[in-house]
């Protein structure tokens, strides 16, 4: 947890700076994407904070599609800010949003966002909170919600791997736009998993990009974990995937998607989409805010069997690029964890 504590030593500093610009600062650091909806006098304006940009990263284009359908059913008004990839300035924007005092909820999403949001929401304890992607008991302020991971990093890595094996291969690709605790102590460890209970000798190729919009390097890295003998890669890197299809593409590799269907960006080459309906959580937790029943205080944890986490099986071209022999593997598994006789616990 250090990661976090050493982003939050930043942002402290800046936080000085925020509270000298204020409320000004949210409108001139970043971008606001959009607003959707009428004003409404009880509910107050939803404010939704996307840590980092919404193009490329479908975490965050799900969340604000959420939010945005959540408020127009009860007509009220949505705000979408983009806090942009420089994470030591995210702090001093939450701050700022939180000061300014607008936003009855501000709905935010990604594990790094709890520790950020209690430390804003030291200093306005009546800014409430809506965290997805990340989790945090105790505070009366927040509610949080996360994903299994490790059910849906398992998943991508038993697909990886029967993938891998088809083009003789034993070892798989993990490549990450950066990494934090989740990504080391549940995603890889899960991917790992799923790998080698295809095959126990399966070992993985652990690469970090450091951002999450250069496709170019991420390009680059691909192409020498593909020399290395990794036949098929999971992409959890934003923007940056799009670098990782394409040297998969051009070198016969294989791709697995990780949160969104991403079958249809590149046929063929794309062979696993394990992913979050975090749309569907945002809608729902955001609709429940505005009913006033949201659990504020409470973390929780949703996963395949509540039907928040899944596997991509029906696309047509999941069926067409992925052999019979290799699906039915695929959906024994998936089942398995359905019916609750593979528990993939955190
Ligand atoms: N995922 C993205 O797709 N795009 C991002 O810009 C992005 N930024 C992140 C920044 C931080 C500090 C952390 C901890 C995660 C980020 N993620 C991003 C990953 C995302 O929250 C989630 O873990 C993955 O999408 C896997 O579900």
């Amino acid at each position: 947890m250090k990661y976090w504590k050493d982003i939050r030593k930043a942002a402290a500093v800046c936080a000085v700076c925020a509270v000298c610009a204020g409320s000004v600062m949210l409108f001139s650091c970043g971008k606001t994407k959009r607003t959707a909806g009428a004003a409404n006098a009880a509910g107050g304006t939803v404010g939704v904070f996307v840590p980092g940009v919404m193009a490329g990263s479908a975490t965050y284009e799900m969340l604000a599609q959420g939010v945005e359908r959540a408020g127009k059913e009860k007509n009220v008004q949505v705000k979408v800010v983009e806090a942009g990839y420089n994470q030591a300035e995210w702090e001093t924007f939450l701050t700022s949003m939180a000061a300014s005092g607008s936003y009855s909820l501000i709905v935010s999403s990604n594990p790094s966002l709890p520790a950020i949001a209690e430390s804003v929401s030291a200093k306005f304890p009546k800014q409430k909170f809506l965290l997805l992607d990340g989790s945090l008991t105790g505070n009366p302020a927040i509610y949080s919600v996360r994903y299994n991971q490790t059910e849906q990093a398992y998943m991508a890595g038993y697909i990886a791997a029967l993938e891998a094996q088809e083009l003789d291969g034993t070892k798989v690709g993990l490549m990450a736009g950066q990494e934090y605790p989740v990504m080391n102590e549940i995603i890889l460890p899960g991917y790992i998993r799923g790998a080698q209970a295809v095959d126990p000798s399966f070992t993985a190729d652990f690469r970090v990009i450091g951002n999450w919009f250069d496709a170019g390097k991420a390009a680059d890295i691909a192409w020498d974990m593909i020399a290395n003998g990794a036949k098929a890669i999971l992409c959890v890197a934003g923007g940056a995937n799009e670098g990782v299809v394409q040297a998969a593409y051009e070198s016969g590799a294989k791709v697995v998607w990780f949160d969104t269907n991403g079958y249809a960006v590149r046929p063929g080459t794309v062979v696993g989409s394990s992913i979050i309906r975090q749309d569907k959580l945002a809608y729902e937790k955001t609709l429940l805010f505005l009913e006033g029943s949201l659990p504020f205080g409470a973390a929780d944890i949703v996963g395949v069997a509540d039907g928040y986490v899944d596997f991509v099986e029906d696309d047509p071209d999941y069926i067409a690029a992925v052999s019979q022999t290799i699906r039915e593997k695929q959906a024994d598994m998936i089942a398995r964890i359905r019916n609750g006789s593979l528990v993939l616990q955190e």
